[in-house]
């Protein structure tokens, strides 16, 4: 028989270094694939996330090489395993409860990390959980084990840095090929799952403490607000509503329609001899309808989320990323469905067919004061329900009548549609029949099927908001979100706008960034209105319209229908438009000036009266994104509370329950319930749903 001493290994420091890496990569993607819903698709996406904890994971347990003494370096692999154990357990736990990985934040918010971890722990433990068991085993046993079976010489410090130089390697070669599958994924931060998805759950949460450590440093060098605050400059932004508008929609239900990558040149352009899109043109000139010719899009690379941020918020985007993602579960927002509810006693909610993770959203929602997020979670899948980033725009509208009817009246609701997104795949039994046009581009000609689409949708909703009754007490604003073609596909859409591509120029480029702008109510006045305006106008417009004077708030568009609305329109990217010039900066002091009736390049003298006045309005209105981003970056809202106000409190709002929470209260309030369904003597109106959509089990 062996004696113990006889059966020792003999392990370098290296090889237990790799023994342990190799336990925790094989736990994460158990976690992966297991517990989270990364939504991983494809044999690439397969091969990242297999490989994307490994650089990590190597380069913390690594660290433990840098301690020459046998105790400490035992110590230091201990403490190192450990904490990415725990790391781990605690992420699989807040998840089962959240379905969200842990942020710095939510950390430092002791209360909800408690509440979370200890609420239901026994509930939110699984069975095989029983593998980190295995971990803990090892934390312990690592001292006794190691006594006799690590060698005591240290590494060399040449191995020791290559170890660390290869798994930094390993990060940069994982970042790498995720940009290439996932552009600007980083830069855009689309969600926080795709970052763990692609890059891994360690990367995730240290890129997340980098950014609030960034955020914070930001918001820090602030503590109250002087004179020259962009607070005071942005109070001064304001035009006095029209009397012929204010109040006129006032006590309305507001249906607000964000309608995916709509471009304003669809609208009544024929394909094929074919309208595009049937349903919008008659609404556009509709004798209820006021739209606007001259209206729009002013995203950054925070896109949907941009156009949203605008419209609830009255402030911009980011110069880079989403504001939603960086900022909207902490900073201080006077938004739209806050002021409504305080104003006018709104319900507010949100219908959309993707991940509520997405763009932050169901943290960012409740920032804003929204009281219902209806996502993707909350409707009926099958295998053929989804394509692109989530649900048929047909089905999101046709699934959200169970919850819309259940909502008290007067409400605020948000749909934003997605069928009509980049690439625009729609499959063939989704197709009326709408033939698509053949230009060089197929991302091009499939834009045209999925906007079809997206107005077939829209046309199957108003047809229920009439069946319903909802109509006549209804307020519904429509308004494209951006650009669904890019710049750089411009030349193969000009043709079809009877444009010569070799014309085509940067002047062009900006004019085709035009986007809907309706607004449609029994009983409006309609016309079309040639007003130049863009997507942060629409706030101040819309609260002027619901009787709402916009005077104490901190917005910086004006009411398009005022006499003193600035009809200057500034892009996130160097550009301006107004009535009558286009304006691109070029460098510090050079301005290329279009006019916009010719589209020709003016060839202005730069000592001229007419030069300066130009570039004068050009900066001020660029000096607009500087003064929103100083308040977004610095978080100034938390030191101005309009009169009458009260902050919003995220935690108020909870996204978890909502058919129960609905139920609730109209049970409660019995027969001073207004909600559709109470209307409707308990009963439900999903059947008035009509739609032709083949998914559809009704
Ligand atoms: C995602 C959707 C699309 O949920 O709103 O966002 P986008 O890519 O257009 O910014
Ligand atoms: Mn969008």
């Amino acid at each position: 028989m062996k004696r113990k001493s006889d059966i020792t290994v003999k392990l370098t420091r290296t090889k237990l270094i790799l023994i342990l890496t190799a336990i925790i990569w094989i736990e994460t993607l158990l976690v992966y694939y297991g517990d989270f819903k990364l939504g991983i698709e494809g044999p690439l996406q397969v091969i990242i996330s297999i490989f994307n904890p490994l650089g990590f994971i190597l380069l913390i347990l690594s660290l433990a090489n840098f301690f020459v003494r046998k105790k400490s370096f035992v110590i230091s692999l201990m403490v190192l395993f450990a904490l990415e154990t725990i790391l781990l357990v605690a992420n699989v736990i807040y998840y089962r409860e959240f379905s969200d990985f842990i942020s710095i934040n939510t950390m430092l918010s002791a209360q909800k990390f408690n509440g979370a971890m200890g609420k239901s722990i026994a509930t939110l433990i699984s069975p095989h959980d029983v593998i980190y068991l295995l971990n803990l085993g090892l934390i312990i046993g690592l001292p006794f084990f190691t006594k006799n079976n690590l060698i005591t010489i240290p590494v060399r410090m040449v191995n020791k840095v290559a170890l660390s130089c290869l798994s930094a390697f390993l990060i940069v070669l994982n970042l790498t090929i995720s940009e290439m599958n996932r552009p600007q994924l980083l830069g855009r931060t689309f969600d926080q799952t795709y970052i763990v998805k692609y890059l891994g759950l360690n990367f995730y949460m240290a890129y997340n403490t980098a950014n609030k450590v960034n955020e914070d440093a930001e918001k820090n060098k602030v503590t109250t607000v002087d004179i020259d605050s962009p607070l005071q400059e942005a109070a001064q932004i304001y035009a006095k509503p029209d009397k012929k508008y204010y109040g006129i929609t006032c006590k309305k239900n507001v249906i607000i329609i964000h309608l995916e990558s709509f471009q304003q040149f669809l609208i009544n352009m024929k394909v094929n001899d074919q309208e595009v899109t049937p349903f919008l043109n008659s609404l556009y000139s509709d004798k209820n309808t006021v739209s606007f010719s001259n209206f729009f899009h002013e995203v950054g690379q925070g896109k949907t989320s941009d156009a949203e941020n605008m419209l609830e918020s009255g402030l911009f985007g980011l110069p880079t990323g989403s504001l939603f993602n960086k900022l909207g579960p902490t900073n201080t927002f006077q938004s739209a469905p806050a002021i409504l509810k305080q104003k006018e006693g709104y319900t507010s909610a949100v219908f959309h067919g993707n991940v509520g993770s997405f763009y932050t959203r169901s943290k960012t929602y409740k920032s804003m004061g929204y009281n219902y997020f209806f996502d993707q979670g909350y409707f009926n899948q099958t295998e053929d329900s989804n394509v692109g980033f989530g649900l048929k725009d047909k089905l999101m509208f046709k699934e959200s009548v169970k919850y819309l009817e259940k909502l008290q009246q007067p409400f605020y609701v948000k749909y934003i549609t997605l069928t009509n997104h980049y690439p625009f795949d729609l499959p063939d039994e989704d197709n009326d029949g709408f033939v698509k046009p053949e230009t060089s581009d197929s991302v091009v000609n499939n834009y045209f099927l999925t906007a079809h689409y997206l107005d077939a949708s829209l046309r199957e909703f108003f047809n229920y908001l009439k069946e319903s009754g909802l109509y006549d007490r209804s307020v519904v604003i429509l308004y494209g979100d951006h650009y669904g073609i890019s710049d750089d596909r411009n030349k193969a859409l000009a043709p079809l706008l009877d444009k010569d591509p070799e014309q085509w120029d940067e002047f062009d480029n900006i004019q085709l960034q035009r986007v809907p702008f309706m607004i449609h109510m029994k009983g409006i006045a309609g016309h079309i209105d040639n007003e130049y305006g863009g997507e942060i106008d629409v706030l101040p417009t819309i609260l002027h319209l619901l009787g709402i004077n916009t005077k104490d708030y901190i917005q910086l568009g004006t009411d398009l229908f005022s006499k003193q609305h600035d009809s200057n329109v500034i892009f996130r990217n160097n550009g301006m438009v107004n009535k009558e010039y286009t304006v691109l900066k070029k460098s510090n002091d050079s301005y290329n000036i279009y006019d916009n009736k010719t589209g020709e390049l003016l060839n202005i003298d730069p000592a001229s009266d007419l030069y300066k006045k130009i570039v004068e309005k050009y900066e001020q209105e660029r000096h607009l994104l500087d003064i929103s981003d100083t308040i977004n970056q610095k978080n100034l809202l938390r030191f101005y509370t309009p009169i009458g106000f009260k902050p919003v409190d995220p935690t108020d709002y909870d996204y978890e329950n909502e058919v129960s929470q609905l139920d609730k209260i109209n049970d409660t309030l019995g027969n001073s319930s207004t909600s559709v369904y109470s209307q409707n003597n308990d009963k439900s109106t999903v059947s008035m749903y009509k739609t032709d959509a083949p998914e559809s089990t009704e």
